[in-house]
C-alpha cells in the first residue's frame, strides 16, 4: 500500500532531515558494535555450553539500540526475548542478560524500569498498556514501551493492547520489529494486510513505516512517538522494517527455510552498522582509525561481563518455586515438600 511511506534519514534525496546529535549519533554506532559483539560471544559461549538457547538481534541492531536511545529512564521497557540491546541501552547491564541466559543467580532488571523478557509471544503488550495508564494516573512524565516482532501481529493479545490502548489513549508505544520471519514462517504468511503498520488505522491510533536498518530514522520516529504520547496524543504502533540475519535462536536452522541469496541482500551496505557506520564518515564523525579502537572496547567490555556472570553461583533448582506467588499456595508448598526431600 503506497500510502505507506516508508520512513528514512540515511537515504536518498527524498529523505528526512537528520536531528540526532553528533554525539548521540556516535553513541549509538558505539552501542550497535557492542550488542553485535555481545551477540558473537553469547554465540560461542552456547556452542561451549555455558549459556541456554540464545536468540541473537544480528541485523535488528539499529532498531533495538536506537529506539532505546530514544527513551527516558522513567519510561517502561516492555522486552521480548531478543531485546537485551534495548535492555541494555535502558539501564541493565549485559552481565545481567548473561546471567538469565546462563540461568544463574541474580535479577534481570533490578532497579531499571524493565519487565523481563517475554518468551511468550505478545502477552507483554498489554502489560505494557497498564502500566502506560499506571504512569498516567499517577502523573508521571513517562511513557511505556513494547517490543515484539512480526508474528506478535497474529496474536490476540496484540488486538486487545492495541484497541484498549487507543480507546484510553495510552501513552504507549507498540514497536513492531519486522524482522521478516518467525521462526520459518514469512511475513506473507503472517497477514493478508500490505504492511503491519496500517492494522494501526483500524484502532483509531497514529501508525509509522520506518526503515528500521536507519539508526538515525528509527530515533527520531520513537522519539516523535514518545512526545506525542505524553501530549496526550495517543498511542503509536511502529512497523520497523529490518532483518533477522542470524537464526531464530541457537535452535534453529536458517538453511531449512529460506534461501542464501536473501540473506546475502542484507548484508553490505544495508547492515545496520555498515549504514551508521559510512555516515559517520561522511560527516567526518568516525575516522577509519576510530573503527579498530570501538570495536576492542567492546571486546574488553563483553568479556568483562561474561566473567563477571561466570564468577556467580548457578540457580539452586528449588528456587524454581519463589518468584511465583507473595505468599505459596498450599499445593505448592507440599510440591516443594516433596522436592526437597527427593521427590516421587
Ligand atoms: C504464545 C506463543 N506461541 C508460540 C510461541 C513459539 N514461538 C517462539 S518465537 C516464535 C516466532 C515469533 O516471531 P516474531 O514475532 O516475528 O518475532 P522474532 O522472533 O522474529 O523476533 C514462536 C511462534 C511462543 N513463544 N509463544
Ligand atoms: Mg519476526
Amino acid at each position: 500500500m503506497e500510502s505507506w511511506p516508508i520512513y528514512r534519514v540515511m537515504g536518498d534525496e527524498s529523505s528526512a532531515p537528520n536531528t540526532v546529535p553528533d554525539a548521540l549519533a556516535l553513541k549509538i554506532y558505539q552501542d550497535m558494535v557492542l550488542l553485535r559483539t555481545f551477540d558473537e560471544k553469547a554465540l560461542n559461549l552456547q556452542r561451549q555450553g555455558r549459556v541456554g538457547t540464545f536468540p541473537p538481534s544480528l541485523g535488528q541492531e539499529a532498531t533495538e539500540i536506537a529506539s532505546a536511545h530514544a527513551l527516558s529512564k522513567k519510561d517502561w521497557m516492555a522486552p521480548s526475548y531478543r531485546d537485551h540491546g534495548a535492555l541494555y541501552v535502558h539501564g541493565v547491564p549485559f552481565e545481567n542478560v548473561i546471567l538469565f541466559a546462563m540461568g544463574r543467580a541474580g535479577s534481570l532488571a533490578g532497579d531499571v524500569r524493565a519487565l523481563p523478557s517475554s518468551i511468550p509471544i505478545s502477552t507483554h503488550l498489554p502489560h505494557a498498556v497498564g502500566l502506560a495508564m499506571a504512569a498516567r494516573m499517577q502523573g508521571e512524565e513517562a511513557i511505556a514501551i513494547a517490543y515484539f516482532g512480526d508474528g506478535g501481529t497474529s496474536e490476540g493479545d496484540f488486538h486487545e493492547a492495541l484497541n484498549f490502548a487507543g480507546v484510553f489513549k495510552a501513552p504507549v508505544i507498540f514497536l513492531c520489529q519486522n524482522n521478516g520471519w518467525a521462526i520459518s514462517i514469512p511475513v506473507s504468511r503472517q497477514t493478508a494486510s500490505a504492511t503491519l503498520a496500517q492494522k494501526a488505522e483500524a484502532y483509531g491510533i497514529w501508525g509509522v513505516r520506518v526503515d528500521g536498518n536507519d539508526a538515525l530514522a528509527v530515533y527520531q520516529v520513537v522519539k516523535e512517538a514518545r512526545e506525542r504520547a505524553l501530549a496526550g496524543q495517543g498511542p503509536t504502533l511502529i512497523e520497523a522494517l529490518t532483518y533477522r540475519l542470524g537464526p531464530h535462536t541457537t535452535a534453529d536452522d536458517p538453511t531449512r527455510y529460506r534461501d542464501a541469496e536473501e540473506v546475502v541482500s542484507w548484508r553490505g551496505d544495508r547492515d545496520p552498522i555498515v549504514r551508521l557506520g559510512t555516515y559517520l564518515h561522511q560527516k567526518g564523525i568516525l575516522l577509519p582509525a576510530d573503527l579498530e579502537k570501538v570495536r576492542e572496547t567492546a571486546q574488553a567490555w563483553v568479556n568483562q561481563a561474561v566473567e563477571a556472570a561466570e564468577a556467580m553461583p548457578p540457580v539452586k533448582p528449588v528456587e524454581m518455586f519463589e518468584h511465583v506467588y507473595a505468599a505459596m499456595p498450599p499445593r505448592l508448598v507440599q510440591q516443594l515438600q516433596e522436592f526437597e526431600g527427593g521427590g516421587r
